[in-house]
């Protein structure tokens, strides 16, 4: 293995076969995620402990030798420190007091990042505990999907509550994202200054918007994430994912200046060729195509190493991988990878 593949790859290098990582990697589908997750009580408890968070970004790690890891925390800490209530529920997902017009004003910008801390301190740990050929990857949220679950309280599957939202109070809805993009950036900052080597902005509800409102919501606050990131830290690579993106994927890279995009598995790969010959890609395999296992896997997988493996790549599935996922699918799926010849 090359050293620091994953990175090389998002400076627009090509290797064959490509650096692989997972998203969602640490989670329910390892039994060793599960044993910590019971130790730790509620899954915040577990976010907010850098002993567990950095266990359990390791275990993948270790287990497959991915080429990155992630940080172990989730989206919605943002709001969380910003002062709304949180909880996740088991079978349900995260719960919040849905937020209303006259509650953004009262988001409370002072002491989020003291409230962030343990966070930062999980990335100071992980880059001193990783081997050094493993690229840690940190996070956030984009402004439009943390806003659709702040509005809503909840998982929904359209986002008919943050959209209704939008139109109706566009104003506040812009003020909304705008603190958001704020608050984010000062984030994944502080993240790269703990030491991550790259960051990755997940917009998972980028696909449930009209062409106007995807410029407006998800491009424009993803662009000034990116704006106020590179004016402090220039050199530092960064992974747009706007899932569900379509046929707008191919103005994103240009409208928000990342240096990659995350392309879920619904994007067809002709589409993907042209994306990649403006920059490097990450994805896209079908999380379902995992979970089945077997032939479905492998076509999958030989699919996109034939139609890309000969650009910047980065093999990722389309979309995190679901909790009943066999390891051993997981193993299969990185030895068809990494014993790729072309
Ligand atoms: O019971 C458990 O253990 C909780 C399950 C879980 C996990 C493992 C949640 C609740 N979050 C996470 C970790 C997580 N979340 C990571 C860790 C790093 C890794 O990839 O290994 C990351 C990057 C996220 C990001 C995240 N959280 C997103 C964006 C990516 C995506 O999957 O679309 C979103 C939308 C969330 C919200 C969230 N958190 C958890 C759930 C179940 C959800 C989705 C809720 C819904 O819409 O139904």
């Amino acid at each position: 293995m090359t050293e620091r593949k994953f990175l090389e790859a998002l400076s627009g290098q090509t290797a064959f076969p490509p650096p692989i990582w997972m998203m969602r990697q640490a989670g329910r589908y390892l039994p060793e995620y599960r044993d910590i997750r019971k130790k730790a009580g509620s899954f915040l408890d577990l976010c907010y402990n850098p002993d567990f968070a950095v266990e359990v970004t390791l275990q993948p790690i270790r287990r497959f030798g991915f080429d990155a890891a992630i940080l172990f925390s989730d989206i919605l800490v943002v709001p969380h420190a910003l002062g709304r209530d949180l909880r996740f529920e088991e079978g349900v997902g995260p719960l919040m007091t849905p937020l209303g017009k006259e509650d953004i004003s009262a988001l409370e910008i002072t002491g989020v990042h003291e409230r962030l801390a343990p966070v930062y301190e999980t990335v100071r740990r992980l880059r001193r505990e990783l081997p050094r050929e493993t690229a840690l990857i940190g996070f956030c949220g984009a402004p439009w999907t943390v806003a659709t679950y702040m509005i809503a309280g909840r998982g929904t599957p359209d986002q008919a509550p943050a959209r209704l939202f939008g139109h109706s109070s566009p104003e506040a809805f812009a003020h909304l994202l705008d603190r958001l993009a704020a608050c984010s950036a000062e984030y994944l900052i502080r993240q790269i200054d703990a030491g991550a080597d790259a960051v990755q902005i997940f917009d998972s509800w980028a696909g449930v918007l009209d062409e106007a409102s995807f410029h407006a919501w998800c491009e424009r606050p993803v662009a000034e994430i990116v704006r106020r990131v590179r004016e402090r830290r220039p050199t530092v690579p960064i992974i747009g994912f706007p899932k569900g993106a379509g046929m707008l994927y191919a103005g994103y890279r240009q409208t928000t200046g990342v240096t990659a995009l995350g392309l879920d598995w619904t994007l067809p790969l002709a589409e993907a060729r042209r994306l990649q010959a403006e920059g490097p890609i990450q994805g896209n395999l079908d999380p379902m195509r995992l979970l089945a296992g077997g032939r479905a896997l492998e076509e999958g997988v030989d699919a996109i190493l034939a139609t890309l493996g000969g650009g910047p790549l980065i093999f990722n599935l389309g979309h995190g991988v679901t909790p009943e996922t066999p390891v051993e699918h997981v193993e299969a799926m990185v030895r068809r990878v990494r014993e790729a010849v072309r």
